[in-house]
């Protein structure tokens, strides 16, 4: 197969109706290149966009396809006019077959409609990202002979792998063929090692599945020692290599339990980030050199794990993780479960192509079949689909884990936590809800309950606005130094926790989000380590290089709140040194160590008036800053008081009486209690109709997040709480299953 791009000389419309005759009209349009999003002037556009190009073909050629690793979100194909594809799902690789007669033209024009309008049929249909449609990723025709492999088995090469270690350290490899030949056809399997030396050869049946041993094998053993080998399989046909396919792979053994995750035996915890792949400028359309770019940041801050959220990713993420030793989670877009049958349909397509497509990376430990479907309710046809997911997980691939990520109000006994192999949970105590210590209490209470399901914890994290300042940071202020006090607070509960799998901060980067206005920006989520153009990394950036990076460094936290109207400040410093020694305007302040925590606080620092030049330094390490002294600090570093949602985060914080409701309950707790909800129904009745109306509000969200959008009446919410604090939980009526 001969693969060619076909990135260039495209012609993009943007469409008023799905058969609007602008889809096929030669030339006229906006020249683009791919990959290509439907974004205009840095904003989102809904709706149906054509891609039309003319494509040269030699009549020649026997079989040929056109590949596209992406059409964000559903998609129609049309060849000289006629429709011959569609796709749904806006993240994995598919390939349509051109017709005989196109090839034999010379020439065919071809047309995509790309569609990213709401579609209740195809996920995601919500979701905090925004789904900016076109065509994202590259295009590529393939040039095959009559007998090739089978490109359109869901979008694979035709070549489905899958590793085993067996207890002798012997690597297993199961080559599973798809091809198309017309006459009987063989299959010349070759694996070589990373010196490019044959590891193993057989020779086969085009048609059936094949079992290699690699003797003594070199485990894939994560970021110590990512040994890759590549698998080379030859169709013969006709007495000649008729096509071939390639697939780097590795092999590992990986296992989970109550007390853990086991990378070939040894227990790992995994300390890692989750990623969205978009990013300024560009947003979707992200090229390799982008993602390459984004795993160096991924590798400086020493995570040995990913989450690649909430859908799939191009291969080069994969390639990535697999090159560098990062365990990585893979999963689908499946974050609102209707009982809408398509859905179910097109969430197993896209399992489908999630696992077939990247079941040969070692990289990958798990599926995940969902992402807070109980935001909405935790229905038992939800138990049911994702069973049916799980086992169409299991079918395709049973050596891998299976996983999905919870609400925070979901229970341990919910029948959500007893489908998947491992569990994760999305917690955002001490920003959303609730205090820093929840994470201890609300652990422990799932391991006591649940001792037997492995756990983790798949998000948390809290928003920076990179102009917003504080010495004095308070929950929902969206200052850089309350994200950073955030996770010096939350990650020592999680990684004492030996017993959970893992942990995923929320998240690397910023990303775009179109329904998010807060904290002083527009359509972006600020939970990101580094910003969205990836320029900055933000002081939080550090606390975990300091946990998880071996690359000794120093770095002055503060850096961009530079003008302080105070006689002395805290100079604080995140770094993996023992010490540092603390000079201001060249006057030495005295050495400090750290505990183990990465942090060193050095108090009552004196700033003269003016500029002070600050340096700390260890050795032959060193970071520096400079602080001005000022009479006022810029109004700039506040955000203008909004009213409602500070007052009443600052209100609660640390204040609650746990055995009783309050607004940090879900809204289906309170309505499933009959005390609770009449409380509400007294005191807001609007909402009380809207929530009980099935008018589709989340019923998993917290109450306070829900009447924070309904009011802007601070008073009310706080009322309401109060109210809703006189009654005690009991077990009838806490809202549990
Ligand atoms: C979540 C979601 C994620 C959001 C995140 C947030 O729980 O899974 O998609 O972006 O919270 O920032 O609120």
């Amino acid at each position: 197969m001969i693969r060619q791009p076909m990135n260039d000389n495209w012609i993009f419309n943007r469409l008023d109706g799905v058969d609007s005759e602008k889809a096929f009209l030669p030339d006229q349009g906006e020249a683009v290149h791919l990959p290509h999003t439907f974004a205009e002037e840095g904003k989102a556009w809904k709706g149906i966009g054509a891609y039309r190009r003319s494509v040269q073909t030699n009549p020649e050629w026997k079989t040929l396809f056109i590949e596209f690793e992406a059409v964000d979100q559903s998609c129609r194909v049309f060849i000289d006019g006629s429709e011959i594809a569609s796709h749904r799902g806006g993240y994995s690789r598919f390939r349509v077959q051109v017709p005989e007669k196109a090839i034999k033209n010379g020439r065919f024009d071809l047309t995509v409609l790309a569609d990213n309008r709401l579609n209740e049929h195809v996920s995601p249909h919500f979701g905090d990202f925004t789904v900016f449609g076109g065509i994202p990723r590259p295009v590529n025709l393939l040039i095959c002979e009559d007998s090739h492999f089978d490109y359109l088995y869901h979008g694979t090469d035709g070549l489905i792998l899958r590793t085993e270690v067996d207890a002798e350290g012997n690597g297993i490899l199961n080559v599973e063929p798809h091809t198309v030949h017309v006459q009987p056809a063989k299959l010349a399997v070759r694996v070589l090692d990373e010196q490019g030396k044959t590891a193993a050869f057989g020779e086969g049946s085009a048609d059936e599945e094949m079992r290699l041993v690699i003797p003594q094998v070199n485990l894939w053993h994560g970021r110590t020692a990512p040994n890759l080998y590549t698998v080379k399989a030859d169709l013969i046909a006709e007495g000649r290599v008729a096509d071939t396919a390639a697939l780097k792979t590795g092999f590992r053994s990986i296992r989970v339990d109550g007390n853990g995750f086991y990378l070939n035996g040894t227990h790992v915890f995994l300390h890692g980030v989750a990623r969205h792949q978009d990013r300024a400028e560009v947003y979707t359309a992200v090229t390799p050199q982008m993602i390459a770019e984004d795993f160096d940041l991924i590798d400086e801050i020493g995570a040995n794990a990913v989450r690649l959220s909430h859908y799939q990713h191009p291969q080069a993420a994969y390639d990535e993780c697999d090159q560098r030793g990062i365990l990585c989670w893979a999963e689908i877009p499946m974050l609102k479960m209707t009982e809408d049958a398509a859905l179910q349909e097109n969430a197993q397509q896209q399992l489908t192509e999630l696992i077939l497509q990247n079941i040969h990376h070692p990289s990958v430990y798990c599926w995940g079949i969902q992402n807070e479907i109980a935001m909405f309710r935790d229905a038992p046809f939800m138990h049911e689909r994702c069973r049916e997911l799980n086992g169409l997980a299991k079918a395709l691939d049973p050596t891998r884990l299976t996983a999905c990520a919870n609400l925070y109000p979901v229970p341990p006994e919910s029948k959500l936590n007893g489908i998947t192999d491992i569990v994760g949970y999305n917690y955002y105590f001490g920003w959303y809800y609730g205090t820093f210590a929840d994470y201890g209490k609300y652990l422990d209470a799932f391991h006591k309950a649940r001792p037997q399901v492995p756990v983790g914890i798949t998000e948390y994290g809290a928003d920076a606005n990179l102009a917003l300042h504080s010495s004095d940071p308070k929950v929902k202020d969206y200052s850089e130094e309350y994200q950073a006090l955030y996770h010096e607070s939350v990650y020592p509960y999680l990684r004492e926790r030996e017993w959970l799998w893992g942990s995923s901060v929320w998240n690397m980067f910023d990303f775009s989000s179109d329904r998010r206005d807060e904290g002083g920006v527009k359509g972006i989520n600020g939970k990101g380590l580094v910003s969205y153009d990836r320029t900055i990394r933000k002081d939080a950036f550090y606390y975990y290089k300091a946990q998880w990076s071996k690359t000794p460094f120093l770095h002055i936290c503060g850096k961009r709140y530079d003008q302080r109207a105070a006689e002395t400040i805290s100079v604080k410093v995140y770094t993996n040194c023992p010490e540092a020694v603390l000079t201001v305007n060249e006057k030495h302040l005295g050495c400090r160590k750290q505990n183990g925590n990465g942090i060193i606080l050095f108090e009552n620092v004196p700033l003269a008036a003016g500029e002070n030049q600050v340096t700390v330094t260890y050795g032959a390490y060193s970071d520096k800053a400079a602080f001005i002294r000022v009479e006022k600090e810029p109004e700039s570093y506040h955000l203008p008081d909004s009213g409602g949602g500070n007052v009443v985060n600052w209100f609660l914080q640390g204040d609650l009486k746990d055995d009783c409701f309050s607004i940090l309950d879900s809204a289906q707790t309170i309505l499933d209690s009959p005390a609770a909800s009449s409380v509400l129904k007294e005191m807001n009745p609007k909402l009380y109709a809207a929530l009980t109306g099935n008018t589709g509000i989340p019923l998993g969200l917290t109450l306070k997040s829900i009447l924070s959008r309904d009011t802007k009446d601070p008073e009310q919410i706080l009322r309401i709480n109060q109210a809703l604090q006189e009654i005690q939980k009991t077990k009838s009526n806490d809202g549990r299953e």
